[in-house]
């Protein structure tokens, strides 16, 4: 090869590093900063060199949610590639998300070119280099970012993907930001490679021997030691060793809005999951013990707390909530360590304890006994002949659910219903977004699908938040790059969480009395249509309670033998 395509550049240089580092799909969104890096895909591919796989994203939310959704099934972090500080800024709330959800990943934008007379080559040429020329752009996502940095020679870009990369992989793990300019990009970089091996995230913190004792002790003495957790189930192997703790010692475990799967919702020891629900839930008023592990909102002390006397525990990588401004629980001790690990240390400290086996007995009687109490409740509303509720709607759903079946939910006030009528056992079947920023259960699914393309994904959404999630986006994209998956709308007519936080706070105010609070979405769209039109997805609407059972097969027909989307917009009573 001749001329100036033979040029190794800073953009070379970032994609070889990703490419060394396993990242394999760069979720990109271009623009006029990009054609360094354009450029050095295009000499990659003419020269066989292997890159990453480059997916179009027309929407950067769409996109980052997606590397969301593959680093949540696989825990490997994927990059992002956006379009100077108006893709940034673009990236929205997807940016929340992966940070609250603790998500690894790499976002790399450009930034306006340095130089406006030719000084150097991608000095300036356009006019919107000087509008989108700002003081501090890495300043809209400092305060969500591990790291973030700027390339200023061109040299340096290996060394600073790969530091970026090691700290979204060590813990507390989350999102990296780094930019470079045009000219940068253009720069001539070295070829030598980095060596990941020698740039390994940090090693997961364990407790130190005497606190995994205490804990041990605390747990195995208990009259009734609960656990308490979130995402826990982020990591399968530390389920194994909770479930292997709570079994041999009957403790009960109580999901506090769950991420994940944390717990098989099946063994008796499970005490269901807590979210907004105004009142004191009964298993936390019991504990004695309570262990607290990997929870960013473990109980609402407004309504729902421990007894005063529970001892309580805590471990979690950042047991400080460095990023939260307001946090307090009243523990007895703080632990920041890995859960899997100090699970495992507690449960080979318990190897040394003779238990003390009718207390472990009558406790388990009573989780069970609660356990029991808790599925007759949940049964009662499952009854056939029902009214066409989220709880209906996942029971139907629940049925053709397998360890093949993969789930993201941005079920908004149908969380609960969703976690507590799926039931599931298995950790990785489901997950949510670890954050607060509606419109990401669709890139998410994308990604899922590209992490696990022999899994069937099914997206569950409100009706809201399927609005938020730029639905053309996502179904053109979904198309693309076939990733087939179900959407199941969870269609209330418009946002009813906003409703219902008016009235926890207002009961009898205007707002109580009034008709209208402005939060209805009637008239209704075509939310299925407008996934037919963008990526030619079944569309499917379900408004009688008759049908939804033929609708749910013919939907999962189209996603598993058709190869494409299908979104179920299922109208609720
Ligand atoms: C980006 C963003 N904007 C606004 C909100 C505030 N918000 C929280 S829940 C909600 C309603 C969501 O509607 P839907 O998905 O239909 O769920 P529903 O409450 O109806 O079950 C809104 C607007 C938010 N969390 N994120
Ligand atoms: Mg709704």
């Amino acid at each position: 090869m001749t001329g100036e395509n033979t040029t190794y550049t800073a953009g070379s240089a970032l994609l070889d590093t990703l490419q060394d580092f396993g990242v394999e799909y760069i979720f990109a969104n271009f623009g006029s900063d990009h054609p360094g890096v354009v450029e050095a895909i295009a000499f990659a591919r003419a020269a066989g060199r292997p890159i990453p796989q480059i997916i179009t994203c027309p929407n950067e939310m769409v996109g980052m949610s997606a590397a969301h959704g593959f680093a949540a099934a696989t825990g490997r972090p994927q990059a992002v590639l956006v379009h100077v500080e108006c893709g940034t800024q673009a990236l929205a709330g997807a940016v929340h998300n992966a940070a609250k959800g603790r998500i690894p990943m790499f976002v790399f934008a450009g930034a306006s070119p340095l130089t406006q007379e030719g000084e150097l080559k991608g000095s300036r040429n356009e006019f919107i280099q000087w509008i989108q020329d700002v003081h501090d752009q890495r300043g809209i996502v400092r305060g969500y970012m591990r790291y973030e940095g700027e390339v200023r020679v061109a040299a340096a870009m290996k060394q600073l993907v790969a530091r970026a990369l090691q700290f979204a992989r060590s813990d507390p793990k989350g999102p990296v930001y780094l930019i470079g300019a045009r000219e940068i990009m253009e720069a001539p970089a070295p070829e030598a490679r980095i060596d990941p091996d020698r740039w390994k995230p940090v090693s997961p913190g364990a407790l130190s021997p005497e606190n995994a004792a205490e804990i041990a002790h605390a747990l195995a003495g208990a009259r009734a030691p609960l656990v308490v957790t979130s995402f826990v189930g982020r990591n399968p192997a530390a389920v194994r060793e909770l479930v292997r703790l709570c079994d041999r010692l009957g403790v009960g475990v109580l999901e506090s809005v769950p991420n994940y799967v944390n717990f098989p919702h099946n063994n008796v020891l499970y005490q269901g999951n807590q979210w907004n629900e105004p009142r004191q839930n009964v298993a936390l008023a019991e504990a004695d013990v309570v262990l607290l592990i990997d929870s960013d909102v473990p109980w609402i002390p407004v309504s729902s707390a421990p007894n005063d006397a529970a001892a309580i525990y805590h471990i979690d990588v950042d047991p400080l909530k460095m990023q939260m401004p307001l946090w307090y629980i009243s523990a007895r001790g703080r632990f920041a360590a890995d859960a899997r690990t100090a699970l495992r240390q507690i449960n080979a400290e318990l190897d040394r304890v003779a238990l003390d086996q009718p207390l472990v007995d009558r406790r388990r009687a009573r989780w069970a006994e609660l356990h029991a109490i808790r599925k007759a409740r949940l049964d009662e509303k499952e009854r056939p002949g029902g009214r066409l509720t989220g709880e209906y709607l996942t029971t139907a759903l629940r049925r053709r659910v397998n360890s093949n079946t993969l789930i993201v939910t941005e079920g908004i006030s149908n969380y609960q219903p969703i976690f507590d009528h799926l039931a599931l056992d298995e950790p990785g079947a489901m997950f949510t977004s670890g954050g607060g920023s509606l419109g990401w259960h669709g890139g998410a699914a994308i990604g899922a699908k590209l992490a696990c393309p022999h899994k069937t994904v099914i997206a569950l959404t409100g009706d809201g938040s399927y609005m938020f999630s730029v639905p053309s986006s996502v179904h053109w994209m979904a198309r693309r790059y076939n990733t087939p998956f179900l959407t199941v709308i969870y269609n209330n007519g418009g946002w009813k969480s906003p409703k219902l936080s008016t009235l926890a706070v207002h009961p009898d105010g205007y707002a109580s009395r009034s008709p209208d609070l402005d939060m209805s979405f009637r008239p209704q769209a075509d939310y299925a249509g407008i996934a037919a039109a963008a990526g030619g997805a079944y569309p499917r609407i379900v408004n009688d309670i008759e049908d939804l059972e033929k609708a749910l097969d013919e939907c999962l027909h189209a996603v598993q033998v058709e190869g494409r989307c299908a979104v179920l917009d299922v109208r609720l009573v």
